[in-house]
């Protein structure tokens, strides 16, 4: 069994901001539920997704443990990004962003 949280990704196809977090997931290997947030349908400002995300925007990313009821909320992708490097490490990909200044 896996000991992989239950990631749950709200997300936008023509959003730039969730592509990169959509890439990081599938270049480590993280399965995940995306949920599809129709910016030109106006989901963002859904009352639902507002107290998810009040800054009303794409992405979104949960995280639930299967041994605990809590449900761990991150905004802003290069914070995702930085999440998921550190909870998530695969050497085979450098961390975004890198990890020396000149780099
Ligand atoms: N700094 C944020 C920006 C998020 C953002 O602006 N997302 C856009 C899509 S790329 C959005 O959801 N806009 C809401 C709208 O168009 O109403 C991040 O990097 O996650």
């Amino acid at each position: 069994m896996s000991s992989q949280p239950k990631i749950t990704l709200h997300t936008y196809f023509r959003s730039s901001c969730s592509a990169r977090v959509r890439m990081a997931l599938h270049h480590k290997g993280l399965e995940f539920d995306p949920i599809y947030i129709h910016l030109l349908k106006d989901d963002q400002f859904s009352p639902s997704y507002t107290a998810l995300n009040p800054s009303k925007a794409v992405p979104t990313i949960t995280f639930s443990s299967p041994s605990s009821e809590e449900t761990f909320v991150l905004t802003q992708s290069m914070a995702i990004l930085e999440y998921l490097d550190e909870k998530f490490p695969s050497p085979a990909y450098p961390p975004p962003p890198p990890p020396k200044p000149a780099g």
